[in-house]
């Protein structure tokens, strides 16, 4: 694996220093003061580029991946501008090869990228974790947005728990959680009012799902080409959480999800981003055999364990520390490390990059504005525990 670490740009409270000192080499950011839609020129990337690979320092740091090239509405929505922005998704692609950087992350969900309701989620041993309740989320839903037709998509239970729970906020707590679920997230790129938000949710009440699918392979099919003449691989990130939200379609939830998109597009550049903490979040994704059984096509790695509550029938979970919850990251490391010697004996030799995806905040972290998931301590501690286990693997184990 080439450890990595995901960069928020020169506004980051992390800076690249820090970074060094945790021991990572491979630099994930994307050029966030850039609007979705808009091209990411050939100087842009370059200049960017020389601040992270600036060689008077005695580590060296690469830019390895960008996450994310920003799909647009319209691409995902099929809409009449979607050539347009797709053709500025291309000349990214084109630039990002051109400098030399080969790993693109992207996603394909609709409105919300990741989404969570706490951001800090109080643990045991006073650190903070980033959380999804699905009660919260009904609450929201149903009594702070009051989509249409939401009522329609929860049990009469989930109706009863929602509205306690959404009895029991005051002002400034329901104020909160929409501002958790609409605009908290790094990746959220507006900062939409309630009104903005249910129109934006509306512009998608004719794609379902085999709609939506419909649109990514024409989008695709438009990219990848591209991408295999700039000799980038796309790597796609699951949905986060895996399945249906607000009534909006998903499509990269499960392992049959991912097989599709593969065979979409069958070429070697149309790859995944796996991301355990994503897939991790449903009981019946098999985490070390996806990695087993779409190996060839992973082409980046988020390393993160969700702990799924009660009988997750309900879907809530929070983020555990790093090789605790309900991921076994033990047993993903061993399928890594396993398909990275199956790989290098085949003569391909690109250790897959890998993150450690989310920390918790903790220590220092605590007492500093961090983007949220995104602190340095929490990180940091996820990072070495992944390489503790990854070196005693080879080390110990000759795996
Ligand atoms: C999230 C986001 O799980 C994650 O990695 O923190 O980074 C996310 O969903 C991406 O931006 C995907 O494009
Ligand atoms: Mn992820």
């Amino acid at each position: 694996m080439e450890y990595t670490w995901r960069w928020y740009g020169p506004a980051d409270p992390v800076t690249l220093n820090d970074i060094r000192q945790a021991g990572a080499t491979g630099i994930v950011t994307a050029l966030h003061n850039i609007a979705p839609g808009k091209v990411w020129t050939n100087e842009a990337i370059t200049e960017r580029k020389k601040l992270i690979e600036d060689s008077s320092h005695r580590s060296s740091l690469r830019w390895s991946v960008v996450e994310s090239v920003p799909v647009t509405e319209a691409i995902k929505i099929g809409s009449e501008h979607r050539d347009r922005d797709i053709a500025v998704f291309q000349e990214c692609i084109h630039n990002l090869g051109a400098n030399d950087i080969r790993t693109v992350c992207y996603n394909f969900m609709p409105v919300l990228d990741w989404t969570r309701t706490d951001l800090d989620y109080l643990q045991s041993d006073g650190s903070t974790a980033l959380r999804f309740d699905q009660t919260a989320f009904a609450a929201f839903d149903l009594y702070i947005l009051q989509r249409p037709g939401a009522e329609k998509e929860y049990s009469e239970e989930e109706k009863q728990q929602a509205k306690q729970y959404a009895a029991q906020l005051d002002e400034q707590q329901a104020q909160q959680l929409q501002q958790n679920i609409i605009a908290g997230l790094p990746g959220s790129d507006k900062d939409y009012s309630l009104q903005e938000f249910q129109e934006v949710l509306n512009q998608y009440q004719s794609v379902d799902d085999k709609q939506l699918r419909n649109n990514l392979q024409y989008f695709l099919e438009k990219v990848i080409p591209v991408a295999e003449d700039a000799q980038v691989n796309m790597a796609i990130h699951p949905d986060d959480p895996p399945r249906p939200l607000l009534g909006l379609p998903r499509v990269v939830s499960t392992e049959t999800d991912a097989q599709h998109l593969l065979e979409m597009v069958d070429s070697p550049n149309n790859g995944l981003t796996f991301c355990t903490g994503s897939y991790g979040a449903r009981p019946d994704n098999d985490l070390p055999g996806m990695i087993e059984r779409l190996g060839a096509r992973i082409h980046f790695l988020h390393f993160r364990s969700v702990q799924r509550e009660g009988s997750n029938v309900n879907g809530s979970f929070y983020e555990a520390n790093h090789l605790e919850g309900s991921a076994d990251l033990v047993n993903v490391v061993k399928a890594t490390v396993a398909l990275e010697k199956k790989q290098r004996a085949n003569g391909m030799n690109h250790p897959i990059p890998m993150r450690p995806d989310h920390g918790h905040k903790m220590l220092d972290d605590l007492h500093k504005k961090t983007n949220p998931g995104y602190s340095a301590i929490g990180r940091l501690r996820g990072l070495a525990e992944l390489r503790g286990v990854e070196a005693a693997l080879k080390g110990s184990f000759n795996i």
